[in-house]
């Protein structure tokens, strides 16, 4: 059944991917001690209307794209887990409004999460694999990686930083429609960060430019435009359905080849005010 078309894909991912994060309230009681510190208001309130946003995966092919000021022109901004703008403006800009994060990032003592400037720029969302199943109660029993305490102690320290934590139930919910738009059985594996950013931009704006995640001719083995790491699973995917992720964004792209060519960046639309 994978000849859905783009108009019916975009009414799935409107309607069975939930990526409002979660609230105090979606949390069992136990868990007070570091759900107190969630958001009162939902994203949505929050960031209010966009119009135009930019997606910026950590793509190595971001190096020497010279797209810095192009992104900064974007209402919104999208960024990734630990990728940097100082130093690398001319190429990924500097606007960062929103930084989605993995669960590994606060972690992990090794991305300095607490001390790192880097992330105390715009909203954070962070989200964490669940098992497939999973309700937010189980997941909570047990989560991938257990950030709930560096979360308390992030809020604490940074009490005027908004920072939500997606529902672990979205990840999956955006896996089937990868996996039901695939020509093969995927990998039982959540999809990346960057279709999560992707599909939230989507939630949110009336229209999403996302830069090398379709990569442009500047592909290369190159993992990031800030590290010097050369992996071509980074570009085509190994634990993540990466590749699936890319055809099914492919799909849904109102843009030409020849962008995607020349400045890897693909235009989709916002599903906000789609009529399904
Ligand atoms: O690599 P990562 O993502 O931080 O990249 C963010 C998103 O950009 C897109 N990307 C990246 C590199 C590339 N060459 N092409 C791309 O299209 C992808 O969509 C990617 O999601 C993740 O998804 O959270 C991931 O996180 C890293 C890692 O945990 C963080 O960078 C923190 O160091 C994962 N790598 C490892 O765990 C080793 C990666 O698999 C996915």
């Amino acid at each position: 059944k994978q000849n859905n078309s783009a108009a019916e894909i975009l009414c799935h991912l409107k309607n069975r991917v939930n990526m409002s994060p979660l609230m105090a309230t979606d949390l069992p009681p136990t868990a007070i001690s570091w759900s107190q510190y969630m958001p009162k208001k939902s994203l949505q309130e929050k960031i209010g209307k966009l119009g135009r946003c930019a997606v910026v995966t950590s793509a190595g092919s971001m190096k020497f794209s010279k797209l810095g000021l192009e992104i900064d022109s974007h209402d919104a901004v999208l960024r990734f887990n630990k990728a940097p703008t100082n130093g690398f403006e001319i190429d990924v800009g500097s606007k960062t409004t929103i930084r989605l994060i993995n669960s590994q990032i606060p972690t992990h003592p090794s991305y300095k999460f607490l001390n790192d400037p880097l992330y105390k720029k715009g909203i954070l969302v962070i989200w964490d694999p669940a098992p497939y199943d999973a309700d937010v109660h189980q997941w909570y029993e047990k989560p991938e990686y257990q950030f709930f305490d560096h979360y308390r102690h992030y809020c604490k320290r940074n009490p005027n930083q908004t920072f939500y934590i997606l529902n672990p139930k979205t990840s999956w919910k955006l896996w089937d429609i990868v996996q039901e738009n695939a020509p093969e059985n995927i990998q039982p594996d959540p999809p990346s960060s960057g279709s999560l950013g992707i599909l939230l931009m989507m939630n949110l704006c009336d229209e999403v430019n996302v830069y090398e995640f379709l990569p442009s001719i500047r592909q290369s083995d190159l993992c990031y435009y800030y590290d010097r790491f050369y992996d071509r699973a980074c570009t085509v995917g190994g634990y993540h359905p990466l590749m699936y992720e890319k055809n099914l964004v492919m799909k849904l792209n109102q843009g030409n080849m020849d962008t995607i060519h020349k400045y890897g960046k693909v235009t989709l639309p916002g599903i906000k005010n789609l009529k399904c």
